[in-house]
């Protein structure tokens, strides 16, 4: 029988388990990237595991989220960055060489392989054929040493494109057209695979901005076949030996079908504040806006740019709005300041941000007091940009420029001067703000780690006890994202000091969690978070459970817990338990004492529990669905542990 795209690369890298969807397989990683923000924690662990060097094909420690360097933090962790790349053998991308999706894309990635990387968007990869898949940095940090990564094997439905895009409507369209249809929840344990005729129309960027925004579905992850488009952008890149065919064959089948007429998908944004809130531009026209931001891993390509720039040529930006522009990497920033374009961004008023993930994670470009702010970035949960009181909209870059020049929704393709703007035949290559070190792959080992004193160590956690001995720490609702468990921006310069960055847990719902968790922790409480349906969205950020895990927490119960989210909290030994029957949830309030007797047969056994409620006096079930690994797992009291004791 014929097979798909997503079925060859894994059956090319099966390393244990039944490739049927929904069992548990464990595969072989070829590319390992970690970025500076989940970066730190992940080499910290890697080093705790006593793995000595790299043992993947091609592996990047990539700087690009904590450049703002205000204080001593974000420098003291490039440098350990820096010197820990050198001794295990890893390639250090220099802050200020972009972003790590955009840059992996332009210079490491390659059809038919596996990337694991520590951040929900490394499915970026999947623009250009590679099952690239997000993880938390201790996943990451064990691929690197050479051991596999351990997955649900994924149902696949086929996204078959048909016809052209249209003017004035590009990728990002597409994908916030999918995010209308699926949602961003109830899609764990799927892949997307695009294919169909329409694939023609798509060039490698469009595909990646497709892949990129994909995690916002909770996908596991999505792919496009490797073809002779795939074949043109790596040739320009000068990288025609990095390519290989890669297609489904013609009798593939798929757990289902989505038939899309490109031709018929209209401009599109995602209101606030989710990515699946989505509307047409059109019926969003006139309204103010204040804000636009161009640039993030999703629309920050040489294509994009250009689009904007042509757009913005000899015009200016409307008063009452700011604008700026942040490219992807330095690739793009060249070829748009040695074309000109750059001169016609800034004549019309842009403000040129650093190509960085800056302003995307709230890191710098917070709008003002209810503003309205127009990105092409992936996200838009509440308070993400660093104002809680913003209303962020995602749009595609046309949408972006067409905004910035009338001060208002506006649809773009009643722009005039709508270019078309072909991939390049060459890129401009200059790799010299990668350090390959000396010996590659191979590593130094007499390389001097340097620990300044943002560099802190990793937390452990104790075995699962016998018995749940715990208070609700706190109760939230539905689809609570990683960015309200443990918020960024300003806060993003404490991830590589567990204890500092605690501080924060919930900083954005309930800023008293911390303290009342540390509170119930040190007089010898469990904590519970108690909460709603999609439990996690978001982030591959690791300190979502491993800075709970510091603050005490033993159990998560929630209605539905996302993927990336779920494989962390095991990770760190905090059990995830769903409500056996959802209503039970009005059952729980804040601070409620809860008991489960018999917690570690619990999970031992067949996950199922019953949770006393000793304060309103009620008995509930909740269950676990677990593997038998992480079982081990969430007995040892997490990866680490168990990994020390070689259960893992
Ligand atoms: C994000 O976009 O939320 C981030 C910041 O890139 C995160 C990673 C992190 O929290 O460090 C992600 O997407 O995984
Ligand atoms: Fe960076 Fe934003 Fe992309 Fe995350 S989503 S990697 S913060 S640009």
């Amino acid at each position: 029988m014929g097979r798909n795209v997503v079925e060859k690369i894994l059956a090319a890298h099966l390393v244990s388990g039944e490739p049927v969807p929904g069992c548990e397989i464990a595969i072989r990683v070829d590319q390992t990237l970690t970025q500076d923000a989940t970066g730190t924690m992940a080499y910290l662990q890697f080093e705790s595991m006593g793995l000595a060097r790299a043992k993947t094909e091609v592996s990047v420690s990539y700087v690009d989220h904590n450049t703002i360097q205000v204080g001593f933090e974000n420098a003291d962790d490039h440098a350990y960055l820096r010197s820990v790349a050198q001794r295990f053998g890893v390639i250090y991308s220099r802050p200020g060489n972009g972003i790590c999706h955009q840059l992996h894309l332009e210079r490491f990635g390659k059809p038919g392989k596996t990337l694991l990387g520590s951040d929900s968007h490394t499915p970026t990869g999947g623009g250009i054929g590679m099952l690239a898949i997000g993880a938390g940095g201790i996943d990451v940090a064990v691929a690197l040493g050479g051991g596999p990564f351990y997955l649900t094997c994924p149902r696949v439905t086929l996204v078959r494109l048909t016809g052209a895009l249209r003017s004035g409507v590009s990728a990002k369209d597409v994908i916030l057209h999918v995010l209308s249809i699926y949602g961003t929840r109830g899609n764990v344990g799927r892949v997307l695979e695009y294919g169909g005729p329409g694939l023609a129309s798509l060039g490698v960027p469009a595909r990646a901005t497709i892949t990129n925004m994909g995690a916002e579905l909770g996908v596991t992850t999505s792919v496009f076949p490797s073809d002779a488009i795939t074949q043109r952008f790596l040739a320009a890149q000068g990288r025609p030996q990095d390519w290989s065919e890669l297609r489904a064959d013609a009798d593939a089948t798929y757990d289902q079908t989505l038939d899309i007429d490109l031709a018929a998908v209209e401009p599109m944004a995602a209101c606030p504040h989710s990515p699946g809130h989505v509307a047409t531009v059109a019926s969003l026209a006139g309204r103010k806006v204040n804000q636009v931001l161009i640039g993030s891993c999703t629309n920050s390509s040489y294509r994009d740019l250009k689009t904007v720039a042509l757009l913005l040529r000899g015009r200016k930006i409307h008063p009452a709005v700011e604008v700026g522009v942040a490219p992807g990497s330095r690739q793009v920033v060249l070829m748009l300041a040695q074309e000109g374009l750059l001169t016609d961004l800034v004549a019309a008023g842009v403000r040129i941000l650093e190509n960085a993930c800056g302003f995307c994670i709230g890191n710098h470009m917070s709008p003002g007091t209810d503003a309205v702010s127009l990105r092409t970035s992936n996200r838009n949960f509440e308070a993400r940009s660093g104002t809680a009181s913003a209303q962020v909209y995602l749009v595609s870059p046309e949408t972006a420029a067409a905004a910035a020049l009338a001060g208002t929704f506006a649809d773009p393709r009643k722009l005039e001067n709508l270019p078309d703007v072909a991939e390049p035949d060459s890129f401009d290559v200059d790799d010299s703000m990668f350090l390959f070190g000396a010996t590659a792959g191979q590593g130094v080992p007499e390389t001097a780690i340097v620990r300044g004193p943002n560099i802190g160590t990793v937390p452990a956690n104790t075995p699962l006890p016998e018995a749940l001995d715990g208070v609700a720490a706190i109760k939230v609702g539905d689809k609570i994202t990683t960015d309200h468990i443990m918020p960024a921006g300003a806060r993003l310069k404490y991830r590589s000091n567990v204890p500092a960055y605690s501080q924060y847990v919930f900083e954005p719902v309930d800023k008293a969690f911390a303290q009342r968790a540390a509170a119930h922790r040190d007089a010898g409480r469990h904590n519970v978070i108690v909460a709603g349906e999609s439990y996690g969205q978001g982030s591959s950020r690791e300190h979502a459970a491993m800075c709970p895990m510091y603050l005490g927490v033993r159990i998560v119960l929630a209605k539905s817990i996302e993927r990336i989210h779920l494989a962390n909290l095991i990770n760190f030994g905090i059990v995830p338990f769903i409500f056996a029957s959802p209503a039970d949830y009005d059952t729980i309030a804040a601070n409620d004492r809860l008991v489960i007797d018999n917690l570690r047969a619990a999970v031992s056994g067949d996950g199922q529990a019953v949770l006393k409620n000793e304060t309103q006096n009620k008995s509930i079930s909740v269950i676990t669905t677990l593997t038998a690994r992480q079982k081990r797992i969430l007995l040892a009291g997490g990866l680490l542990p168990a990994v020390a004791r070689g259960e893992a």
